[in-house]
């Protein structure tokens, strides 16, 4: 009879992937880092070995400062040229590494980091593995003036988008812009998606990350952590 798995938390397999992506930080370099539950398990870690990087590159203001409050210098993008890697969660990934992203609203920074970076690793438990893309609510980055025109492009999809809220109001993202939530996309072509609406007038950036997709994931199971390499 074969023993039975261990059981973890989400929040244990998030810190488990946290702590694995150290494996993919250059010694002496800046590292990219991402936004959310699962980066600010890396962010931990990383800061057990700060003496050992110059620094990072932050996708949003709230990873910003948790880097400075752990004592990481954090670099602006464009002050840096090429990272060699970036590590970022996401809310779905998929067989090919493509992924939908922007869950915590910071997806436009998030993509320029990566587009900036030669490596994206992904860390992510393994409840974010989907075979299609598209049942996680899609996160646009809209120009506000832009939401009802681009809500009705994607109803004409067979979608539902909303305006996001905080505390009653549309939520505002570090770059002063508004996130449409898309339901009821099933997102068979992921690059020709991502290529369609990022041309519709008032979209800022899309949440699908398939021109800037995971080279590696990092997936926390119950098994341990697992490595999936993508062409
Ligand atoms: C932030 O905008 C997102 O892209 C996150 O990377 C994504 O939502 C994953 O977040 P969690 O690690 O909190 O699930």
């Amino acid at each position: 009879m074969t023993s039975p798995l261990p059981t973890f938390t989400q929040d244990e397999l998030k810190a488990q992937v946290g702590q694995a992506a150290l494996d993919y930080v250059v010694p002496g370099e800046i590292v990219g880092v991402g936004t959310g539950s699962t980066v600010n398990k890396f962010i931990e870690a990383l800061a057990t070995v700060k003496d050992r990087i110059k620094g990072a590159v932050s996708s949003s203001v709230a990873s910003t400062e948790r880097l400075r409050a752990l004592g990481i210098p954090v670099f602006e993008s464009h002050e840096v040229d090429v990272l060699s890697v970036y590590i970022d969660g996401a809310d779905e990934i998929d067989h090919r590494g493509f992924m939908v992203k922007g869950g915590g609203a910071a997806l436009t920074r998030e993509k320029i980091v990566a587009a900036q970076s030669r490596r994206f690793v992904c860390i992510v438990d393994a409840s974010k593995q989907v075979d299609m893309l598209g049942a996680f609510p899609l996160p646009v980055e809209v120009i506000p003036m832009a939401s009802r025109q681009l809500a009705r492009q994607f109803a004409a999809m067979g979608a539902s988008a909303q305006v996001r809220q905080k505390d009653g109001a549309p939520l505002v993202t570090d770059n002063g812009q508004h996130i449409l939530d898309v339901k009821g996309l099933k997102i068979a072509d992921p690059l020709a998606f991502e290529s369609q609406v990022s041309q519709w007038p008032g979209v800022v950036t899309v949440g699908v990350f398939a021109f800037q997709k995971a080279d590696v994931c990092l997936l926390g199971t119950p098994a341990g952590v697992q490595t999936l390499n993508f062409d």
